[in-house]
């Protein structure tokens, strides 16, 4: 605008000064009339465009002076930026943590929360977090799909200032976190090695062969199940036929379940499923296979997580014992921010309190690693109050 302004005006100049090159003196007057008529006119347009430029430089500050205040925000009681990298939609645990932190991290609550789902894939978390570097979030919450991988994505949020918080899963190749805040997945997997030691010997039963299906591969969720099983299993001396993963999905559970229900045929007597989803489809398989489970059955059923749908089969008789694994991280994760906002350390490793659930006839006394632990008897109101 300003330029095609200018342009015209000197345009008119040259024609005036053209016309006062041609010697007649009226027209000699008119041209200087014209020149001075157009002089005023650029005047008043240089003006005109020093004004603007003056009145850019004060919205730009402006500007400026806005973002500042929107950075200082969450120090002085605006809304915090949170992007969240969850792992998926798999189970019934995930909808559980997901909505925990949706819940929390409301605007109502003071958040603008940027949710990604990653739907498993390893390359689309890394991507969702440095999409939160792009756009400067204060923090950045993960759930690691899996346990390695991490140090260079976390060293760039590092460099951008950014803090993260890890929950659920764990990160075990880079302490480039400020927290995490989830659940003890050896300890788990412990549980269940200790459970069944002790429900084998009330029943009687001498000989263990199980079948694991396993979560997701390289998950710290699988890897500490998988592990404290495992090492309950070597000390009683039980036989794990085979481990595959269902991936933490009910059709996976399925899936496993099918080959498994061909390949061992009647060799097996422990069915340990790392969640609920895979107990699920584990169990329409052994359905359509006619292998009876769960207590007074041939087929003793684990399962782990504990969400609603998972402790209504340990009420019917369905899975022998459920190992709880807390999806409500999201209060304790915003416990952690509002110590960072407070300028305070908070805690590196903070552990949701879980329980271990089944009906009165499997609960049995055991421990892990020489603590006693309390079972919980699954009742309607049990189930009621779960998520
Ligand atoms: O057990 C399973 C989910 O990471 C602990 O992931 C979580 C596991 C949970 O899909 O249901």
């Amino acid at each position: 605008m300003k330029k095609k302004l200018l342009g015209t005006l000197l345009s008119a100049a040259m024609v005036m000064s053209l016309l006062a090159g041609c010697g007649s003196s009226a027209a000699t007057d008119a041209a200087a009339d014209a020149a001075a008529t157009v002089e005023d006119a650029a005047d008043d347009a240089a003006e005109e465009a020093q004004a603007e430029v003056v009145e850019d430089v004060e919205a730009a500050e402006e500007a400026v002076e806005e973002a500042a205040a929107d950075a200082g925000a969450s120090s002085d009681g605006g809304n915090i930026s949170i992007g969240f990298a969850q792992v998926g939609h798999e189970s019934d645990w995930r909808t559980a943590s997901t909505k925990s932190c949706q819940d929390v991290f409301s605007e109502a609550n003071g958040y603008d929360l940027s949710f990604v789902d990653c739907d498993n894939d390893e390359a689309a978390q890394k991507e969702a977090v440095r999409s939160f570097i792009e756009q400067g979030v204060d923090y950045i919450i993960i759930d690691p799909i899996i346990a390695t991988g991490w140090d260079t994505v976390l060293t760039e949020c590092e460099d951008a200032g950014i803090p993260v918080i890890v929950i659920d899963r764990t990160i075990d190749d880079s302490d480039k976190y400020v927290a995490w805040v989830g659940s003890n997945f050896l300890t788990e997997g412990k549980a269940a090695g200790e459970w069944l030691k002790a429900y084998a010997e009330k029943q009687g039963i001498g000989e263990i062969n199980a079948l694991v299906i396993s979560g997701s591969t390289g998950a710290s969720a699988q890897i500490g199940r998988s592990d404290g099983f495992k090492e309950i299993a070597d000390r009683e001396g039980w036989t794990i036929l085979d481990e595959q993963t269902g991936d933490f999905t009910e059709a996976g559970g399925q899936e496993v379940m099918e080959s498994y229900c061909k390949s061992y045929e009647g060799k097996f007597n422990v069915v340990v499923c790392q969640n609920d989803n895979e107990a699920f489809g584990a169990m329409t398989a052994m359905d359509n296979a006619g292998v009876a489970y769960g207590p007074g059955n041939d087929v003793i059923l684990i399962s782990f997580d504990a969400c609603t749908a998972g402790l209504e089969d340990v009420k019917a008789g369905k899975i022998s014992a459920d190992f709880e694994c807390n999806p409500l991280a999201a209060p304790f994760v915003e416990m952690v921010i509002q110590q960072l906002q407070n300028g305070e350390t908070p805690d590196k490793e903070v552990y949701m309190e879980e329980h271990w659930y089944a009906l009165p006839d499997q609960i049995v006394d055991f421990s892990i690693d020489g603590a006693a632990q309390t079972m919980t008897e699954v009742t309607d109101d049990v189930i009621a109050a779960q998520y």
